[in-house]
């Protein structure tokens, strides 16, 4: 089956009770056993839940794997791919990446004795050379938050060694834009929160593999750490993620636009957009990807003031965290989403403070256009003093 049929029907079957064709939202924490250990399958609501469950085999059915774990959040999720390492092994992640896997890595698991190098992955040989005998996981974000740079997913799939785990956070892309599976990865992780839940009304995460060790090592910890979703939060992205390629073919064909019309003003100084011709790594988003999604950072010329003036300016794009929602936000991930990460870090790595970063909608592209036309141009006097 392609596509949008698996996000549509895998894991959907009419309730067996009523024959609700609609999964029903079990709102329930436990379970009647008739005795002692008997029971349909299910005992214990952070154990199993069938909303959740049918959420699972949704997930999995997207990326045409074999198992899929339900979070409470996208860090739940990350977290529990993190549960399955010991102290003392290494992680080599990319240097561009959420601001909250960030802090995970470097504020709460470090304190537990796990190592992380951070490198540049556009650069495969870079990781090649922070490999160590004790490195066990690779963490690679791409495309990345906020830069958008594409990480070569089948290059760094070439390095490792059967120890080692390359797990590829995918939600910027999301499964309809690109397959890590395909390409070598071991793992993949998203934040369902983002597009595929696509309507900012939940949060959650899921963890999507075909290693039934590795699966079965997540399912110990999701239940064992407890990071679940609510039924009600795992419906919400069910049913969300049945127009999940839908929502990405309007999500990029917006993005592409409001890409060259930044591209193409004088007073913006650089766009970063995967599907413009100039991006670094044009060619290889091309080759392992579908299309180049909804997300688009650039900076402003002019000072610094120009940048908040502009970002506090537009009205169809709410100043907002996250992405991936039908509706578009602006963000200033310096200030924002990547706040935690030190400033000369930041700075370091190109996130400064003058860097925008847009989650283009899905609504009408002239609309959004002219919302950033006005703002741009309310606030110009700024880019010439
Ligand atoms: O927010 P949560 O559902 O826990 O997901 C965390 C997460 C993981 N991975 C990536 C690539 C992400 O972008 C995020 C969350 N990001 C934002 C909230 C943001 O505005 O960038």
């Amino acid at each position: 089956m392609r596509f949008s049929t698996r996000a549509i029907h895998a894991g959907q079957e009419a309730d067996p009770t009523t024959g609700a064709t609609i999964v029903p939202i079990y709102q329930t924490s436990t379970y009647t056993q008739s005795a002692v250990g008997e029971h349909k399958g299910f005992d214990y609501s952070r154990t199993v839940n069938p909303t959740r469950t049918a959420l699972e085999k949704q997930l999995a059915a997207l990326d045409e794997a074999a198992f899929c774990s339900a979070f409470a959040s996208g860090m739940a999720a990350t977290a529990a791919v993190l549960n399955a390492l010991s102290a003392g092994d290494h992680v080599v992640v990319g240097d561009d990446l959420y601001g909250g896997t960030y802090r995970l890595f470097s504020r709460v698991l470090s304190r537990y004795d796990l190592r992380f190098t951070y490198v540049d992955m556009t650069l495969p040989e870079a990781v090649g050379a922070a490999l160590e005998p004790r490195t066990k996981l690779i963490w690679v974000e791409t495309p990345t938050n906020p830069l958008l740079k594409i990480v070569d997913i089948a290059a760094i799939a070439n390095l490792k060694d059967a120890g080692q785990l390359l797990v590829v956070d995918n939600t910027f892309a999301s499964p309809y834009f690109q397959s890590p599976l395909a390409l070598g990865a071991d793992a993949i992780v998203y934040s369902t929160t983002k597009y595929i839940g696509g309507h900012s009304d939940a949060v959650g995460g899921a963890v999507v593999t075909n290693d039934a060790k590795l699966a079965e090592t997540v399912r110990f910890h999701q239940n064992a750490v407890g990071g679940v979703p609510g039924p009600f939060d795992a419906w919400l992205v069910m049913r969300g993620a049945k127009t999940l390629a839908l929502r990405m073919r309007a999500h990029e064909a917006n993005a592409r636009g409001i890409a060259e019309f930044l591209a193409g003003r004088d007073d913006v100084e650089s766009v970063f957009y995967p599907g413009l011709r100039s991006h670094p790594q044009h060619e290889i988003a091309k080759r392992q990807m579908r299309g180049f999604g909804g997300m688009v950072s650039f900076t402003l010329r002019g000072p610094e003031a120009r940048t908040f003036a502009f970002a506090g300016r537009t009205r169809l794009f709410s100043l907002a965290e996250s992405l991936g929602g039908v509706e578009s936000l602006i963000s200033l991930p310096a200030r924002m989403t990547h706040g935690s990460i030190p400033k000369e870090e930041r700075e370091r790595r190109g996130v400064t403070d003058r860097l925008l970063r847009l989650s283009v909608g899905i609504e009408d592209l002239e609309d959004l256009i002219d919302d950033l036309r006005t703002a741009l141009d309310a606030t110009v006097e700024h880019a010439h003093r």
